[in-house]
């Protein structure tokens, strides 16, 4: 389909070989002329290398391999990834089978409206224990406050790691990359901060499923990062 020629896929990772496998192959079968972008933090798992396999028979894979740069993290491997996107338009999903592969069909419908913004609603969660729960609910509503304090865009989930939008719109942005919260996790809620309150946003709901293999990667560091990104 044309349209999905005029999209890439960001899928930041850091150790997620057996899901990363598993996410190429439904995505390519999903959308066989997609783009596909993955931004790995230099997994010590054999992530990088399953990617360089399927991008030997399918050149529409790419691997950006920061193994060796000194800043990282989740929110500057996504930054790196926009800035190599040459497509059109763009989405991020978690390479762990969270943020389901067929809704991109669903988040591609935006479209049509011709957003600056997409972003992915999760309507329901998966399994989430009480803290869990808690501890996201919190963030959610300090930091709708704070956005609303900022009489920025307030989106459903503003939390969401499934977005994109128009490429040259964040390109744009980027060129000065300093809203970002360089060790943080949160590069949406980073950007709703500074952009403008008509910016235009499509939104789409999913299902946040639970991780499909391998362990989270979010700990004490990011949650800190993000309680700075507050204020
Ligand atoms: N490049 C890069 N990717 C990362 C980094 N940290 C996490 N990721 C990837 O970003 C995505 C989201 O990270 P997760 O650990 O799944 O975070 P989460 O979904 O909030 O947590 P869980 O629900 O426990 O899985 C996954 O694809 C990770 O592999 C990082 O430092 N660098
Ligand atoms: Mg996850």
């Amino acid at each position: 389909m044309e349209l999905h020629s005029s999209v890439t896929i960001i899928i930041p990772t850091l150790n997620e070989e057996e899901n990363i496998e598993i996410l190429l192959d439904r995505l390519v079968k999903l959308y066989p002329k997609i783009n596909i972008l993955v931004v790995d933090d230099g997994s010590s798992d054999n992530t990088q290398q399953v990617v360089k396999e399927k991008s030997k028979v399918n050149d529409s894979i790419r691997l950006i391999d920061r193994s060796n740069k000194e800043e990282k993290g989740l929110t500057i491997s996504i930054r790196d990834g926009i800035l190599n996107v040459d497509t059109k338009w763009f989405m991020n999903m978690d390479g762990d089978l969270q943020h389901p592969p067929e809704s991109i069909k669903i988040a591609l419908g935006c479209i049509s409206n011709d957003p600056e913004v997409i972003i992915g609603r999760r309507d329901h969660v998966e399994n989430w224990p009480f803290t869990r729960k808690l501890i996201s609910w919190g963030a959610q509503t300090l930091g709708r406050v704070s956005l609303f304090l900022r009489r920025k865009p307030i989106p459903k989930d503003i939390m969401s790691g499934y977005f994109g939008g128009k490429t040259q719109f964040y390109k744009e942005l980027l060129k000065d990359d300093s809203f970002l919260e360089k060790g943080g996790y949160k590069f949406l809620f980073d950007m709703l901060k500074i952009i403008d309150k008509n910016t235009k946003v499509c939104e789409f709901g999913y299902i946040f499923k639970n991780r499909a293999h391998g362990s989270s990667k979010i700990g004490k560091k990011q949650i800190l990062a993000f309680a700075k990104s507050l204020f």
